[in-house]
């Protein structure tokens, strides 16, 4: 194995690492190492491409400036690059809303029979937030007209987005005199490529006020619809086992494994691979059953709702195939490695792609239609099933690592939890920080890459820091299977791992230090625990009051970005590991990790140790504690005292 504990910090993968040498599958780390040098230019944002008098690089060096061939400087290019990544980052995010909405329409409208209103209470609230009208009308009618309002806000021109009503009533004037607020999700992305095109904004400072506006128009828009209408439509995550890691795949059953990011097809899928009719199929194809896992965030989707075992990570997507017991991995959108094909090669693996937007040449398509989900999911069940019979048994090598773990936390219920069933309320959290015993609320999210290695380090060093100095964390996406693979989401944690203050309220609680709150759209989650933060009081009139701090510590896609920019638009202080591609222009660079300060109240950081990078936030989370007069953590207190 060797090498492969430097390369991946879990045996399950350093295992399968292994195994994926010996039958010649090449992993993205691999590909990681061909690729070195990396280019200094694009890891610095100072490549431009905009226009074909380019490309262009903007150097600045002591003997002067180097700037494009239009006269761009280092800065416009920076802060134009940076502008694009967000501006992908939140269109990913907000067409996955928006075909949520699209669904939740069809589903209103009855034209998407397999779908309905799971959660009544959640869908009565959105209606009210909307300004839909409830008096009197059924379910069925408050949801068309919620689904008509929600996907009208993609194309809206001019006022303010809805859900942004939910910030607190500071934060949305500091949006309003930055000139920030998001009007319309679409609107503020296309502006996006408007003004970088060659020859609009030139003004590093405007370029990255629009970044925030859009960024805003995913967190509190795109992402936030995707979040709830999912929650309505498929029911709202309750807390729940599961197991994590590669381990979940099955040497006996046929292994499906969803990958992607839209849980509207897999939720379906779930049902079908429960079904008596295609169980009976597996048996009579000689498999004990079968076994559905996930990847990425539609594994965190179904693992959320459904309890589904993640089988891993972004990282671990290559390693799963390869270890020859996958029947079919389903795919949908987003984060899907164009090698899968050539990796499915290497075995009986069918690779199904399901999305128009999202194909792969020459590998087998399903096309998922909302109006058919179920009957779809049954073809794509079945697809796989047929072939079992094609595994080669003597190849087959799961590494025997699995990890338990609780997911399914909401800003609604956990958080009502701490409060007990008697008077569900924020008042136990807000009164766990206010008296010394959690020091605050940290988000650890994103992604894993492989400039990170061993991979899934940076998250589990992070959050073991954390947690030990009393912070509770909240975490989604792939960081939150990376932690989940160390053990760091099963309550046991809170005693191993946790500061006594934490350890304290894990215990009274029942939950463990780390909360898994979800998919990276479900970021949206922890916006909205802050806001009910806020609102109970004692801890600040704005987020930005809060000792709360994001991090990101693997980060590697545009969608991180984008979630990063909307979580320091909140006024949250956010640190990714590796740097933003903007060390090209110390302008840009201090605007972002110092100048935004005086607009925003928050500021971005850059940090690749994840030791130093927890101590920032936890120094950051003192600093907002003095600034509220609150008491020094009860037990240092005791500590200090004791100790003259
Ligand atoms: O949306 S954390 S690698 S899977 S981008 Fe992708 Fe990053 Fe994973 Fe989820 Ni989020
Ligand atoms: Fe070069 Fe300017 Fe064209 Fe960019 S927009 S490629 S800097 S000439």
């Amino acid at each position: 194995m060797g090498d492969n504990e430097k390369r991946m910090r879990d045996e399950a993968s350093q295992e399968a690492l292994g195994a994926a040498e010996a039958r010649g599958v090449v992993t993205a780390l691999d590909r990681y190492e061909s690729q070195q040098p990396q280019c200094r230019f694009g890891k610095q944002g100072i490549c431009c491409r905009l226009c074909s008098m380019g490309p262009c690089r903007a150097i600045t060096t002591a003997k002067g400036e180097k700037i494009g061939v239009c006269g761009a400087t280092a800065d416009t290019i920076v802060a134009r690059n940076l502008l694009r990544m967000i501006a992908g980052g939140a269109a990913a995010h907000s067409d996955h809303g928006r075909d949520v909405a699209h669904t939740f329409l069809l589903m209103a409208r009855g034209e998407a029979k397999d779908y309905g209103v799971k959660d009544e209470v959640k869908l009565r609230q959105m209606a009210a937030e909307y300004g839909v009208e409830t008096e009197g009308r059924s379910s069925q009618e408050i949801a068309l007209s919620l689904a008509e309002t929600a996907l009208a806000e993609f194309g809206q021109q001019e006022g303010e987005l809805k859900l942004a009503a939910r910030a607190p009533e500071r934060r949305q004037e500091v949006w309003r005199k930055l000139k920030v607020m998001p009007r319309g999700i679409d609107r503020e992305i296309v502006e996006c490529m408007h003004r970088t095109h060659m020859g609009v904004d030139m003004d590093y400072r405007n370029i990255l006020r629009h970044g925030v506006r859009t960024a805003l128009s995913d967190g509190w828009g795109g992402s936030m619809i995707a979040t709830d209408l999912q929650d309505v439509m498929l029911g709202s995550p309750l807390p729940i086992r599961a197991k994590v890691n590669l381990g979940v795949l099955s040497e006996e059953k046929v292994n499906i494994v969803v990958h992607g990011h839209e849980p509207i097809l897999s939720e379906m899928i779930v049902e079908a691979s429960r079904e008596p009719e295609l169980l009976k199929l597996a048996e009579e194809r000689g498999a004990k059953g079968i076994q559905l896992s996930g990847i990425c965030c539609t594994a965190n989707e179904v693992l959320m709702r459904q309890g589904i075992p993640s089988a891993g990570t972004f990282l671990q997507q290559e390693l799963a195939i390869a270890t020859g017991a996958v029947e079919a991995m389903v795919v949908d959108v987003q984060c899907l490695m164009p090698s899968l094909p050539e990796a499915a090669r290497c075995f009986h693996t069918e690779l199904i792609t399901t999305s128009p937007k999202a194909r792969m040449p020459g590998v087998r398509h399903i096309e998922f239609d909302e109006a058919e989900g179920f009957d779809v999911a049954r073809e794509i069940v079945r697809a796989a099933i047929e072939k079992f019979p094609e595994r080669d048994k003597e190849t087959v090598n799961i590494p025997k690592h699995t990890m338990d773990l609780v997911a399914g936390f909401t800003a609604e219920y956990v958080f009502r939890m701490l409060g007990g069933s008697f008077r569900p309320s924020y008042r136990p959290l807000n009164n766990g920080i206010i008296e010394g015993r959690l020091r605050g609320v940290a988000g650890v999210v994103g992604c894993c890459n492989p400039n990170m290695q061993p991979v899934d380090y940076g998250h589990v060093e992070m959050v073991k820091e954390l947690i030990r100095n009393d912070v509770l964390v909240v975490q989604t996406g792939c960081s939150a299977i990376a932690c989940a693979k160390e053990g760091l989401l099963a309550p046991e944690a809170a005693f191993q791992y946790a500061g006594r203050g934490l350890q304290e309220i894990c215990e009274a609680v029942g939950i463990p230090p780390v909360l898994h709150v979800g998919s990276c759209v479900d970021n949206s989650r922890i916006l909205a625990a802050c806001c009910e933060m806020v609102k109970e009081g004692g801890l600040g009139e704005d987020i930005s009051e809060l000792p709360v701090a994001g991090a990101a510590p693997e980060w590697m896609s545009e969608k991180a970005v984008s979630i990063g920019m909307y979580v320091v638009g909140s006024g949250i202080f956010t640190v990714f590991g590796t740097p933003l591609p903007v060390e090209g222009s110390p302008a840009v660079n201090e605007y972002l990790t110092k100048g935004m300060a005086a607009e925003l109240g928050a500021t971005w950081a850059f940090e690749k140790d994840p030791i130093a990078a927890a101590q920032m936030m936890i120094e950051h989370m003192n600093e907002k504690r003095t600034a509220l007069n609150l008491r020094p953590m009860m037990y240092e207190e005791r500590e200090a005292a004791a100790a003259t």
